[in-house]
C-alpha cells in the first residue's frame, strides 16, 4: 500500500478511505504508518457528537443534519458507533439504510463501527476513523453513539460539540439522563416532539440546567473533565488571553426527525455553538483536550499490548494467569507492578 494510499485518502478517495479503515480494523502495521503520514494533514474538520438512549432518533436526526450541511455545500463524514456490535469499520448496519438518501452522494461518507473486543475501546478506534475522514477533507464529522455505559461520556473527548438527544416519556423523575451526560451536553434535542410529554421533557431539562448553573455559578464549562491541564495549555498558547464571559447556555431544541420539523433550528444551534467555540477560545482548549485523550488512548493501548505480550512470554497465557490469581496462587498487584516495571525498563 504505502504512500499511494495516503495520497488517495488525502484526495478524498472513498475507496482508499474505506480500505484504510479496514486495515486499521485489522490492526495492520501499514495502516498505522499511513495514519502517521496523515496526521499532520488533519485537524480541520468540525466534529459533532450525537448521543442519547437507544431509539431516541439519533440516526434520523443525523440523516437530517447531513441534508442541512450538504445544502450549505459542506462535505460530511458520519460514524455510527454501535458498542454492542462486533463489526468494525464496515457500513453494514441499519444506519446505512436510514441514511440511504445520502448513500450515493460522493460528499457523504458513512461508516458503522463496532468496538467489541478492542483493546483501546471506543475512543481509540473512533478517533482513528475521525482522523481518516478529517484527512479525506470532510468539513463536518457527525459521530453517533448510543447512550450506554461510558461511551456517551467518552464522546465529549472526541467531539467539539455534543448534542444530547432526549425523548418524551423517559420516566417521571428527571429523565434517564445521568449527571455525567448533563455535563457534557452543549445542546439538547428533544426529539419525537410530536409525541405527548415533550413539553414536560423540555421543562425537566430546563430544571436540570438551572441546577447546574447553581452548582457552577462561574459558568465554567465542565466539558472534557480534565479542564485544568487543557486550560493551562490553551492559556499558554494565548487562546484564553482574556475571555472571561465565555459561558455557553445549552439550548434546548424541539425536533421531529421524521418530518424534519425543528431540524433547521437544531442545525443553527450547532452552528452557533461552533461560532461560540471559535470566538471564545474554547475551540483551542477542546482541541488540546481532544489531542490529550487521543494520545492517552494510544499510549494505553501500546503499554497494555507490551505488558500483555511480556506476560505471555514469561508467565503464560492471560487466562492461565487469571486462573492462578483466582486461585490465590498469584498476586495481581505484584504481577502488575513487575510487568509495569519491566515495560518501564526499570526492573
Ligand atoms: N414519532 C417519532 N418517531 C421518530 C422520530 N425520530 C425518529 N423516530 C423513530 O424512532 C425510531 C428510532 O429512530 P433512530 O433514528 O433509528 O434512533 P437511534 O437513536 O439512531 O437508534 P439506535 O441507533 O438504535 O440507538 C425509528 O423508528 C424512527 O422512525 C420523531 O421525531 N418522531
Ligand atoms: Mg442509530
Amino acid at each position: 500500500m504505502g504512500s499511494g494510499l495516503v495520497d488517495r485518502v488525502l484526495a478524498g478517495d472513498v475507496r482508499a478511505g474505506a480500505r484504510l479503515m479496514r486495515d486499521l480494523d485489522d490492526r495492520l502495521p501499514s495502516a498505522e504508518v499511513a495514519l502517521r503520514a496523515l496526521w499532520p494533514r488533519t485537524g480541520r474538520a468540525l466534529v459533532v457528537g450525537l448521543t442519547g438512549s437507544p431509539g431516541a432518533g439519533k440516526s434520523s436526526l443525523t440523516d437530517r443534519l447531513i441534508g442541512h450541511h450538504r445544502r450549505a455545500g459542506r462535505t460530511v463524514g458520519v460514524i455510527a458507533v454501535d458498542p454492542t456490535s462486533p463489526f468494525s469499520g464496515g457500513a453494514i448496519l441499519g444506519d446505512r439504510i436510514r441514511m440511504q438518501d445520502h448513500a450515493t452522494d460522493p460528499g457523504v461518507f458513512i461508516r458503522s463501527l463496532g468496538t467489541r473486543g478492542h483493546l483501546g475501546g471506543l475512543s481509540r478506534s473512533t478517533a482513528d476513523l475521525v482522523a481518516v475522514m478529517d484527512a479525506m477533507g470532510k468539513d463536518v464529522i457527525l459521530v453517533e453513539t448510543v447512550g450506554v455505559g461510558q461511551d456517551e461520556i467518552e464522546i465529549a473527548s472526541l467531539a467539539h460539540t455534543v448534542v444530547v438527544v432526549a425523548v418524551p416519556g423517559m420516566g417521571d423523575d428527571v429523565q434517564a439522563i445521568k449527571a455525567g451526560v448533563m455535563e457534557i451536553a452543549d445542546l439538547f434535542a428533544v426529539n419525537k416532539a410530536d409525541r405527548e410529554g415533550a413539553e414536560r421533557t423540555v421543562r425537566d431539562l430546563q430544571g436540570m440546567l438551572e441546577l447546574r448553573r447553581i452548582v457552577q455559578p462561574s459558568g465554567r464549562d465542565p466539558h472534557h473533565g480534565h479542564a485544568g491541564l487543557a486550560e493551562v495549555a490553551a492559556a499558554e498558547a494565548g487562546a484564553f488571553a482574556d475571555a472571561p464571559s465565555e459561558a455557553w447556555e445549552p439550548p434546548i431544541v424541539r425536533t421531529v426527525a421524521l418530518s424534519g420539523q425543528g431540524v433547521e433550528a437544531l442545525a443553527e444551534a450547532i452552528d452557533a455553538h461552533g461560532a461560540h467555540l471559535a470566538a471564545s477560545g474554547e475551540k483551542a482548549r477542546r482541541d488540546v483536550a481532544r489531542a490529550r485523550s487521543a494520545f492517552v488512548a494510544i499510549l494505553r493501548e501500546r503499554l497494555l499490548a507490551s505488558a500483555l505480550a511480556r506476560l505471555e512470554l514469561e508467565l503464560g497465557r492471560l487466562d492461565h494467569v487469571a486462573e492462578r490469581i483466582a486461585a490465590r496462587t498469584a498476586d495481581p498487584y505484584q504481577l502488575a507492578e513487575e510487568l509495569a516495571a519491566r515495560v518501564r525498563g526499570t526492573p
